[in-house]
């Protein structure tokens, strides 16, 4: 792989399925529209919004994958009810972005920013959790282009959409917007341990007004 592991964390691996969730055997693949074609030439990382400097921190994508590499073990739970267990993610930790890029004080949510204008939103917290990862590899092999090559985000405590595969950046916000799905019926904060699948669910507090 070239990069020497700096750590291993647990992400949230070990724990079982969650409520309503099934087992799958392999690694199916899900996804909303074309996979990209990759260009190294001008793919970019770039970190933009409410950031401390106010400026925007840009990495090509030899800078990006230079970056201090880590593996985390962590479960994939899809909305669509199948998990799959177990699997060492290999990359950039978020945690690295926020050291190297910070958001500004006021800052509370991100957009993580993905090809085709695909987008998440997270609570700060959540990207800021120990076991949130920039992927590039998993089990120790490079992603595959419909896996999300070369670089997908993995969140190993909210359900598998709140992790865009072919990511191209974050986006600091101060206060919270609705990404892709969330505009479009799934839940807002979208944490698998208390089923929080659908808009519906939500309750007061849980996301902006659709
Ligand atoms: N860019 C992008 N990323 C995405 C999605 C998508 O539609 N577009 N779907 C998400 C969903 S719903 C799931 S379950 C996982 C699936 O990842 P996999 O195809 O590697 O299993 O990717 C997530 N990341
Ligand atoms: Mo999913």
């Amino acid at each position: 792989m070239g990069h020497p592991v700096e750590h291993a964390s647990r992400g949230t691996a070990g724990a079982g399925l969650p409520p309503g969730q099934r087992l799958q055997r392999g690694w199916p693949v899900t996804h909303y529209g074309p996979v990209p074609r990759f260009r190294p030439e001008r793919w970019e990382f770039r970190v933009f919004g409410a950031t401390a400097d106010g400026g925007v921190r840009i990495w090509n994508h030899e800078q990006f994958t230079a970056l201090p590499y880590v593996t985390v073990v962590a479960d994939l739970h899809c909305v669509t009810k199948f998990s799959m267990l177990g699997a060492e993610w290999g990359g950039i930790p978020a945690r690295t972005v926020l050291e190297l890029a910070p958001p500004a004080p006021e800052a509370t949510h991100v957009m993580v920013w993905a090809e085709y204008g695909f987008s998440s939103n997270l609570r700060l917290a959540d990207f800021a959790a120990e076991g949130t990862v920039f992927a590039t590899h998993k089990d120790g092999e490079l992603l595959t282009a419909e896996h999300g090559f070369p670089v997908r985000l993995v969140v190993p405590q909210l359900y598998a959409w709140k992790g865009p595969k072919w990511v191209r950046g974050v986006e600091y916000m101060t206060a919270d917007r609705r990404g892709f799905w969330e505009e479009r019926g799934y839940h807002n904060i979208g944490d698998p341990w208390r089923e929080q699948r659908y808009s519906y669910q939500e309750g007061p507090g849980d996301g902006p007004e659709l």
